[in-house]
């Protein structure tokens, strides 16, 4: 989907088609105030002061013939520039603008402002010369937002829009947002029954129905089995720390914003877990180690607790209680490279998998010039972001740098997605550690005898399952592949007098073969109940008519496909467990 904010003429008719609307919500509500209408990766939008009117969506037709009716009429867009003192004398009825304009600078900078008929608005520019080409918009939702985005002051309400050069391109727009909204895995999560939330248990909370849990269980299985295969040893610990051991750690001086506040029981501060390392580090610490042990290989599926702020919770892709796929790799130096290459492996080998293509890697490293945020020891630095650089040139990996983004501990790759409605997320991610071993003064035993410390590698591959599951769900539009299904079969008797026997008994027959199966036997018609499991996404659907109970066979559709196939009744067990085994490779 195009990238508005990276688009320069459209991001320039998409701001001007903020201040539209601002002046048609100036028509239609003569009371309202205007904060900020910048331009974002969808569009753009304004957030407006309403006093104790709240729009809701059935509002926005009557606002955008307003905007249509501006956009005829045609006004020259018409920009003035004013020092400070004249901005402030020019808006001061309007205590929004007024805060914008005493944060900026001396009193010699040039304010401009622009002028459309009767509305003008304090703003950089540049825009188009005349509202006569803002024709091609769309407004798109509106929701509450707070002042200068702070939870603590009052709510403003933000219209969401977006505006393009043709008809033709504001149409195809809105095709693709309608298909993105039907990817979206909230609504898949809801249609299939996978996920809910409910306001009792709180927000970015979200609670796994049976279907999902199933999602999760093999998501947890497939991973466990590789990872076990590479050498992991997995642990459970406690989702509490004390608060002295996320001052050892550090995270209690860099990620305190993030985490839960603390609560006290007994003598002691808890706060709940915002990360696993610490605990891992101290069942490293639990045992002497030589150079000849390690790497050494800690895992866990790993409950943690985040604060997202609320606006920012989503579904199961951004939630506030989460089950991390973590692994702690504890290396000597000399293995950093070798062991760091492994976990690229497999991070690609899950991928395939899952035939996951479209992703980027992204190279996070520390800004030098950041001494608050990144502990200072130079030649770490640079170190660990070399060698991340090297294996991925090895790898031939396409990958780009991102200044500023690295952990207060260390340079990581992290794998980059794209949702289907909103920004770009984490999904797996790689972490060198230099300072942590030390916080906890970890050692190991090299060949001399001597005691060294270990450099720690964090790394989450399917990243957390819920961000995981969100993602798979929309990349798949909810078909999930046969391994991964809730529900993997549905038998359908075409007529219960005659063929609901037969269905049952083979109903059981898969059933004690533990593949997960339905059988539909309501007194429906068959198409309907045909169409019902292409709309619950059941990969197979089973019919039993005449034909298959007299040749003792079935007749199964794959799920969107028109093809009925009939086969024996072995010949598509042997498929059916062939294709689960397989996960689809
Ligand atoms: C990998 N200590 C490391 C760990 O050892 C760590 O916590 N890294 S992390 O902060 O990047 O989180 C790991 C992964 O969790 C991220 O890559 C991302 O995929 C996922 N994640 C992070 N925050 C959320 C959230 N709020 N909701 C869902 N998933 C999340
Ligand atoms: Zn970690």
């Amino acid at each position: 989907m195009i990238n508005i904010k990276e688009n320069e003429s459209l991001s320039i008719i998409n701001h001007s088609c903020a201040h539209l609307l601002a002046q048609a919500v100036k028509h239609l509500y003569p009371e309202a105030k205007f904060w900020v209408g910048p331009v974002v990766e969808e569009g753009f939008y304004y957030d407006i002061d309403l006093g104790d009117i709240t729009l809701t969506e059935d509002d926005l037709p009557a606002i955008e013939r307003e905007m249509k009716k501006i956009s005829k009429d045609g006004k020259r867009i018409v920009r003035q520039e004013l020092t400070k003192s004249e901005a402030l004398e020019k808006f001061k009825d309007d205590e929004y603008k007024i805060d914008l304009i005493s944060r900026m600078d001396e009193e010699d900078t040039v304010i401009s402002c622009y002028t459309q008929g009767d509305f003008t608005d304090l703003c950089r520019g540049p825009h188009v010369e005349t509202v006569k080409v803002l024709k091609n918009f769309k407004l798109l939702k509106v929701s509450g937002a707070y002042w200068k985005g702070d939870a603590k002051n009052h709510m403003l309400q933000r219209i969401y829009g977006v505006c393009f050069e043709t008809p033709e391109d504001l149409e195809a727009h809105l095709k693709e947002l309608e298909e993105a909204k039907e990817r979206d895995h909230r609504k898949i999560g809801k249609n299939l029954d996978i996920f809910m939330s409910h306001d009792l248990v709180g927000k970015g909370m979200p609670l796994w129905l049976p279907n999902g849990a199933i999602i999760r269980k093999n998501l947890e299985n497939y991973i466990y089995e590789k990872e076990q295969k590479l050498g992991y040893k997995h642990v459970y610990t406690p989702c509490v720390g004390t608060v002295n051991l996320y001052k050892t750690s550090g995270h209690w001086d860099h990620y305190k914003e993030n985490m839960f506040p603390s609560m006290k029981v007994d003598e002691e501060e808890f706060v709940l877990r915002p990360m696993n390392c610490p605990h891992h580090m101290l069942v490293y610490s639990n045992d002497l180690h030589s150079y000849r042990d390690l790497p050494i290989r800690i895992g866990e599926f790993a409950a943690d607790f985040r604060y997202e702020a609320s606006g920012a919770v989503k579904g199961l892709e951004r939630v506030r209680c989460m089950c991390q796929n973590d692994a702690h790799l504890f290396v000597t130096p000399e293995q950093i490279g070798e062991e760091f290459k492994k976990v690229v492996a497999l991070i690609l080998d899950v991928y395939k998998d899952f035939g996951l293509t479209k992703y980027k890697f992204r190279l996070s490293l520390r800004d030098p010039e950041d001494k608050e945020k990144y502990f200072d020891d130079d030649e770490m630095w640079n170190q660990a972001e070399n060698k991340l650089r090297e294996v991925l040139n090895e790898f031939g990996l396409d990958y780009y740098e991102a200044i500023g983004e690295a952990a207060f501990y260390g340079p990581k790759l992290d794998v980059e997605v794209k949702p289907a409605v909103g920004p770009e997320v984490t999904l797996s991610t790689c972490q060198l550690d230099f300072l942590l071993p030390r916080k906890f003064e970890l050692s190991y035993i090299d060949k001399e005898g001597n005691k060294q410390i270990p450099v720690v590698i964090h790394r989450a591959i399917l990243g957390t399952f819920d961000r995981f599951t969100a993602f798979v769900l929309e990349e798949t539009k909810g078909l999930l592949p046969l391994w991964l299904s809730p529900v993997q079969i549905n038998i359908i008797p075409v007529n219960n007098e005659y063929h609901l026997e037969y269905a049952e008994a083979l109903y059981k027959k898969l059933k004690d073969l533990n593949i997960r199966v339905e059988l539909d036997s309501r007194d429906e018609k068959l198409g309907y109940k045909m169409r019902e499991s292409v709309m619950k996404k059941i990969p197979y659907a089973i019919i039993i008519g005449n034909k298959e109970v007299e040749e003792n066979s079935i007749s199964y559709r794959k799920c969107k496909t028109e093809e009925t196939i009939n086969v024996s009744i072995d010949e598509f067990i042997n498929n059916i467990l062939e294709e689960i085994k397989n996960k689809g490779n």
